[in-house]
């Protein structure tokens, strides 16, 4: 039963003359998650919830009923925590509890509740987009916040007799993600409200469950399963939902949009009524009205209409690419940290081939056993193959003439974002595409492969927190890249011309050599003393009457502090959801840059850092980056600038150290950042190997009055998951890997960094203890 249900249930009562006795807790205790039935609850503990544990406390009739209702019911705390409890209601619903063995009996399984959920199904997305507009509207609903907030939370809990928990969870994500409101609740971290969803395999060869089945790297399950990378790749999702954000503010929003906008929208949800409702209706009497609307409704509505409602996270369609792109880069380290080639494409030319991979999640029960096996060597279904040819064959076209085609009729040149979004593909009501055209290559191709697993949801490429698990995710989305990578090498270079008068040298004095930069210094940070200055500190070492000597090979000593030419991982162990799991990690490490201003004006730059192991080098799309900040440098001045990995602008921050032990973000709805969002600490470097895999630490200056970069704030991660309004850094993601470097294949990033004044290189080996 839910709480808004119990409550009108109390209220009845009274009105009836019934004494009701309330107590602390009965509305806030268990997770508020609500089955579909209806009844009296007369006794209510925190310990469960839902049909089984309720029944024994049922009753028809009972007059001398005690019902155990808190004190106020909207206080921001008890707000807050049935929030959570919601949210993770809606997350256990989905992962079964394993047997002793690991594998829960198929018998048992609970049955799937309603219909199956997909995040790259559009009918299932735009289902989930006008829940979270329902949300925000009812959320606006009543004069206080507070009231309006647990009439949405109210809403959360009625859904669960309609929609599947999953588009619940998604729609109250985006939800808390975007709305101001919302993001006044919390929402746990999903890592530890359902550790059943990320409950990764035994190491590989040992005795458990074969997850990936064949393939050329089951080795790497242990990465694919990161509960983290997971879990960053689910949030990713929330942030960047491809159908739209809603209103950021809801009145705001309907003071600032037109009555005839207001009226037509109000018709689809009660036709006829709409310019009635809005001449006669206070802004808190329209989002009742607007608290109505479906997800069948948006689909009907026109473009217009639609734009009015939600609109697209800044620069989607290019971190749509970027994100996915920096996650290849990666596990193409992580496939040479194990002398494996790099991953190589299920496009078009493999459509028709079978997929010689297949993936087994059966045994870990994600989302209650709804994803099934898929087998090995399966194919396409031939009508699979052809609509996918179909999709691409359009973006091809688009990439031939440089354009794409519109919704009506026109032709747009093709930007950094737009063909993202026509690849994804985004609501063409935000972009303007022509829907018929692309309809969304990217993600029917997860909806296909994940329909060759038996069931209602099939395979895990139906689902944005599983999807990354599965060997055929990475090499679908290397052909979903080489789209991009394609348009990238048909632009311009580059050109640095516009690079501050910034100095990262090559070598000390005339002696320049490819990747020995002196002036990328690395140290443990567990050598650093504590509690330090550490920009003073690296210029009392590094600077000075230093800052000729060479700190970059293994010098042992500098002032105590040793320097470094390999980093370290490692393979640590931690309890997670009841069961001992291993994951990688990295000794922490800070760099040291010595950056020399060589204007007489005072400039900020934006320093940009980047890895790559030194065997893919020459690509400019294996490039991982590592982190991008701002640096104020004193006109003449030399600087020596200290920076802990723990920073990163790619990871999420606060950062966790272990899936045992992650950090809630704040709840400060103000905060131009996504906090929960960005890549896990614990994978910021690949695995490497045991003799030290050569890598390239690479660092290029740029001007920071030209990219806008702002200062980096407490949370979330700045690369990936953009701010509130804006993505920060006007330059195309990926700088300066974004485009092509002019001269040969085999040397041209080489010369280009050995050349420019701003860039420089080293070399850093990254050994894997074990
Ligand atoms: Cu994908």
């Amino acid at each position: 039963m839910s709480v808004s249900i119990a409550k009108a249930v109390v209220a009845g009562l009274r009105d009836f003359g019934v004494t009701v006795h309330e107590s602390d807790g009965c509305y806030s205790r268990g997770n508020g998650y609500t089955s579909n039935y209806t009844g009296l609850i007369i006794h209510h503990t925190g310990s469960g919830y839902g049909p089984q544990r309720a029944s024994g406390a049922l009753a028809s009739t009972a007059c001398d009923l005690s019902m155990n209702v808190g004190p106020d019911m909207t206080s921001m705390p008890l707000l807050r925590e049935r929030s959570s409890r919601l949210y993770a209601g809606l997350l256990e619903a989905q992962a079964a509890k394993p047997s002793r063995s690991g594998r829960r009996p198929r018998a048992v399984r609970q049955p799937t509740p309603l219909h199956s959920f997909s995040w790259f199904d559009p009918d299932d997305a735009l289902e989930a987009t006008a829940l979270s507009f329902r949300l925000s509207a009812l959320a606006a609903s009543r004069s206080r916040v507070n009231d309006g907030l647990d009439k949405a939370l109210d809403h959360v809990e009625d859904q669960s007799s309609e929609f599947h928990p999953e588009l619940i969870r998604q729609g109250f994500a985006v939800f808390v993600t975007h709305n101001r409101n919302g993001r006044l609740l919390s929402k746990p971290r999903s890592v530890v409200a359902a550790p059943g969803l990320f409950n990764p395999p035994p190491a590989h060869g040992g005795i458990g469950l074969a997850v990936s089945l064949g393939g050329e790297s089951p080795e790497l399950d242990y990465w694919r399963e990161d509960v983290l990378a997971n879990e960053h790749h689910q949030h990713w999702h929330e942030v960047y939902p491809y159908t739209g954000l809603p209103p950021r503010d809801f009145r705001t929003w309907v003071g600032a949009t037109s009555r005839t906008t207001l009226s037509a929208i109000i018709d689809q949800i009660a036709p006829g009524q709409g310019a009635a409702f809005v001449a006669n209706s206070s802004p808190t009497e329209l989002a009742r009205v607007f608290s109505g609307i479906r997800g069948s409704q948006l689909r009907g509505l026109a473009p217009v209409h639609y734009r009015a409602m939600f609109r697209m996270n800044d620069r989607q369609g290019e971190l749509f690419f970027y994100m996915h792109q920096q996650m290849l880069a990666r596990y193409d380290a992580e496939l040479s940290s194990h002398g494996l080639s790099r991953v190589g494409a299920f496009g078009p030319a493999q459509w028709a081939t079978r997929i010689a991979e297949g993936y087994d999640p059966e045994g870990f029960l994600l989302f209650g056993g709804d994803f099934r096996r898929r087998e090995e060597n399966q194919s396409l279904a031939a009508d699979a193959v052809s609509s996918l040819r179909t999709f691409t064959s359009a973006i091809d076209e688009a990439l031939r003439t440089g354009t794409l085609v519109t919704a009506n009729g026109s032709n747009v040149d093709i930007n950094r974002t737009n063909l993202g979004e026509a690849v994804e593909a985004a609501a063409w009501q935000l972009t303007g595409l022509d829907p018929n055209t692309y309809p969304g290559l990217h993600n029917s191709g997860h909806g296909r492969i994940a329909r060759l697993s038996p069931g209602g949801n099939g395979g895990v490429m139906a689902s944005t927190a599983t999807a990354i698990r599965d060997q055929v995710f990475w090499r679908w989305h290397r052909a979903i890249d080489d789209i991009n990578a394609r348009w990238q090498s048909g632009q311009d270079p580059n050109d640095f011309s516009d690079a501050p008068k910034v100095l990262v040298r090559d070598g000390i004095g005339t002696r320049a050599t490819a990747w020995s930069s002196p002036d990328i210094i690395v140290c443990r940070t567990t050598d650093l003393p504590e509690q330090t200055d550490l920009d003073a500190l690296g210029g009392q070492l590094f600077g000075g009457d230093h800052w000729d000597q060479n700190f970059s090979s293994n010098v042992p000593e500098a002032g105590g502090v040793p320097t470094l030419d390999e980093l370290t991982t490692t393979m640590l162990t931690t309890t997670f959801g009841n069961r001992q799991i291993k994951y990688l990690s990295h000794e922490p490490f800070t760099t040291f840059f010595r950056l020399e201003n060589t204007s007489t004006a005072d400039i900020r730059v934006t320093v940009r850092m980047f890895l790559v192991p030194s065997t893919q080098a020459t690509d400019r799309r294996a490039w991982i980056e590592l982190d991008k900040f701002v640096v104020d440098l004193a006109a003449s001045a030399r600087v020596v600038v200290a920076r802990s990995d723990a920073e990163s602008s790619v990871v999420k921050r606060q950062i966790d150290l272990s899936p045992n032990q992650v950090l809630a973000a704040g709840v400060d709805p103000d905060d131009d950042s996504y906090c929960d969002c960005g890549w896990p600490y614990t994978l910021l470097l690949p695995r490497g190997d045991a003799e030290g895999l050569r890598c390239r630490l690479m660092v290029m200056c740029t001007d920071a009055s030209i990219d806008l970069v702002p200062v980096q704030g407490e949370c979330g991660s700045m690369s990936f998951c953009g701010a509130v309004d804006r993505y920060p850094d006007a330059r195309d993601m990926g700088y300066p890997f974004n485009r092509p470097f002019p001269g040969s294949r085999t040397t041209a990033i080489r010369d280009a960094i050995l050349t420019a004044p701003h860039m420089a290189a080293r070399t850093l080996k990254i050994r894997h203890t074990s």
